[in-house]
């Protein structure tokens, strides 16, 4: 089965979502592999937007992905990767259909998107390294 890296975001846990944004990820009937609690410090957070270092919100981006802990977690399931993206809604929450966790959870991008997913099975595999030892990620 397919798995996908998932960070609820400083503003998802500064915001009290943490259980209902896992939730539903449990209702739709994806395993979480792992999860944790991590503060991401600068280095890390730098590692994980590597792609995005020539945007022009890439400072504002380091500082919002460190300014409090973030839930990770291993999700799995069928096309984990496409499903769980399907979940959180466009990047923007202002175009963030109801019904996705963005959508229903946030409303200006700059206070915050509540979610990462990862985008692709490369990026999946990378980012799954990054938060997770192998011993952390459990088959079950
Ligand atoms: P994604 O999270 O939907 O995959 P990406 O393009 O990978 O979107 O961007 C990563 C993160 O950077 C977004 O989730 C959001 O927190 C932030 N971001 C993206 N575009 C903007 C923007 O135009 N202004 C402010 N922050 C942005
Ligand atoms: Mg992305």
């Amino acid at each position: 089965m397919e798995e996908t890296l998932v960070l609820i975001k400083p503003d998802g846990v500064l915001n009290k979502k943490v259980g209902k944004i896992i939730n539903r990820f449990e209702d739709k009937g994806l395993k979480i592999k792992g999860m944790k609690m991590v503060w991401i410090d600068e280095e890390m957070a730098r590692k994980h937007y590597n792609h995005l270092q020539e945007k022009v919100f890439f400072d504002r981006l380091l500082k919002y992905i460190t300014e409090a802990p973030v839930i990770a977690m291993v999700i799995c399931g069928k096309e984990a990767i496409e499903v769980v993206r399907t979940m959180a809604g466009e990047t923007n929450p202002l175009d963030a259909l109801p019904g996705t966790i963005r959508g229903d959870f946030a409303l200006d991008i700059e206070d915050g998107n509540m979610i990462h997913t990862s985008d692709s099975k490369e990026n999946a595999e990378r980012e799954k390294e990054l938060f997770f030892l192998k011993d952390e990620i459990f088959n079950y």
